[in-house]
């Protein structure tokens, strides 16, 4: 299969694409390389865990390039998410020595648990963050012991193919980690129907994740879902409206709004509408579009021609405001802001692209209300200065990430996740690490 820059239209790499048959000696390749790797000692696993972070780290400008190139992101977002790989692998090889098991106190004997590794863990990975996406589920499975094939998204193979490269560098052993390019109606749907898989890692659309999670029910297969998101970003009056609108656009347009994450839904209190509404105006028009190599560039291309389509479908009418974005070749789209009805599928559905909705509200209620009227709950912001309410709001918001006077969303320490059909289950953070692994019981009797 042909890659494409989607900034450039050019072709990048032509990629072999793995079939059933593929997925399946991958497969039997895995479990064979798990019955020596979760007896790898601890501080061994720790280690080649530790080298492969700073393999990535070497690498990370190429894999920065790789990125830009592959997936149209600016070049600014591509370093931030290799040193996320580092990170995300450095954090979890803390891991392997540190994940006990417990002494419960039982009459008659001595009871005590094991974290054991589940065995082969399936990661299907999307286009929007490939390699960020890719090491959240690959860093704390072979932390925990297991050995893992990883689906990358047909248009994004390239940072994957070289990840799994790095990890054979560092000493990881041959079948532990793989990466099999395929299509997801193809090995993805394999990968997720095979009885020999434990776990799958699935992040993509609700709908495919629906698909999948019906396949894993069939066989109680372990599953892990990150889903859509249609986030709410929550201005009240008594906010510094002036930070507040002028990060709105990063909250929605990084990435080209392709970010499962993105507030694209601003919710501004009435009596400070018209002020915010303004300062978005400048702010919008402010965001740099354009070649994603460019350091000062704040917005790249979208991933493909038919995306762009797809986003495109959403804009029906005359926009409240659109900026400007090359014509091509590439697959651009401006930033775009909506003022739609309640009833707008812009309103409702994940767009997935640089285009945004705002509507006014009156309280804290309406606010809340309005925020929850969606099937997604992934993350979103409050912004209020007033502390008891940025509290009660986001302890009402249903949404698995919140932040107050703030759009961050993703911190590795801390776990991620989405409420609703935004997903099930939580990446990141010490938590992860039991979604990779059964706890044993054993008693030994002291008769
Ligand atoms: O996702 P898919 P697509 C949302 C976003 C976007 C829409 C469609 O709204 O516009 O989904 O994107 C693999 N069995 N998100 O079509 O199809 C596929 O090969 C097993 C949100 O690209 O869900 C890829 O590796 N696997 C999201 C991965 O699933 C299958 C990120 C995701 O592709 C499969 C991406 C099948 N039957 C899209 N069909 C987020 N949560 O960040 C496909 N795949």
């Amino acid at each position: 299969m042909k890659i494409l820059n989607p900034a450039t239209e050019e072709v990048v790499a032509e990629v072999e694409l793995a079939g059933a048959a593929e997925v399946d000696r991958a497969v039997e390749q895995a479990r064979a390389a798990f019955a020596s790797w979760r007896k790898v000692a601890p501080g061994d696993r720790a280690r080649l865990l530790r080298r492969f972070a700073a393999l990535v780290d070497a690498h990370a400008a190429e894999l920065a390039a790789l990125e830009v190139a592959g997936a149209g992101h600016t070049i600014g977002n591509a370093r931030w998410e290799a040193g996320n790989v580092r990170d995300v692998l450095d954090f979890y090889a803390g891991a392997p020595e540190r994940n006990h098991g417990k002494q419960i106190p039982v009459p008659g004997g001595l009871d005590v648990t094991f974290a054991e590794p589940l065995g082969v863990v399936g990661v299907i990975v999307p286009w929007n963050f490939p390699m960020v996406i890719m090491t959240w589920g690959v860093a704390p499975a072979l932390a925990a012991g297991n050995t893992v094939v990883v689906k990358p998204a047909e248009q994004t193979p390239l940072t994957a193919l070289r990840l799994a490269e790095l990890a054979l560098a560092a000493g990881i052993p041959e079948g532990v980690l793989q990466v099999l390019p395929g299509e997801g109606e193809v090995a993805g749907a394999r990968l997720a129907g095979h009885p020999d898989v434990a776990k799958i890692v699935f992040t993509g659309s609700t709908e495919v994740g629906k698909q999948i999670a019906a396949t894993c029910a069939g066989q109680v297969k372990r599953l892990t879902l990150e889903l859509g998101g249609k986030s709410a970003n929550i201005v009240f009056a008594d906010a510094d409206v002036a930070k507040a609108a002028a990060t709105a656009p990063y909250a929605v347009f990084d990435n080209a709004g392709q970010d499962c994450c993105a507030r694209s839904r601003i919710l501004v209190e009435r009596p400070v509408y018209d002020e915010f509404m303004e300062r978005l105006r400048a702010a919008v028009l402010g965001v740099k579009v354009g070649d994603p190599l460019d350091e000062g560039t704040e917005m790249g291309p979208l991933i493909s021609a038919a995306h762009r389509d797809r986003v495109a479908s959403f804009v029906s009418g005359a926009p409240y405001l659109q900026g400007s974005c090359p014509s091509g070749p590439g697959f651009w789209f401006p930033a775009t802001v909506l003022t739609p009805e309640p009833d707008d599928p812009a309103f409702i559905e994940e767009i997935f692209g640089p285009v945004v909705s705002v509507v006014p509200f009156d309280g804290e209620e309406q606010a809340v209300r309005i925020a929850n009227d969606t099937r997604y709950g992934l993350s979103g912001s409050i912004w209020t200065r007033d502390v008891g309410r940025a509290l009660r709001v986001a302890r009402a918001v249903e949404a698995g990430n919140l932040s107050v006077n703030s759009h961050s969303s993703v911190r590795y320490w801390t776990p991620f996740g989405g409420f609703k059909q935004s997903g099930l289950g939580r990446e990141l953070g010490p938590d992860a690490l039991a979604a990779f692994t059964e706890t044993k019981n054993v008693f030994i009797s002291e008769e």
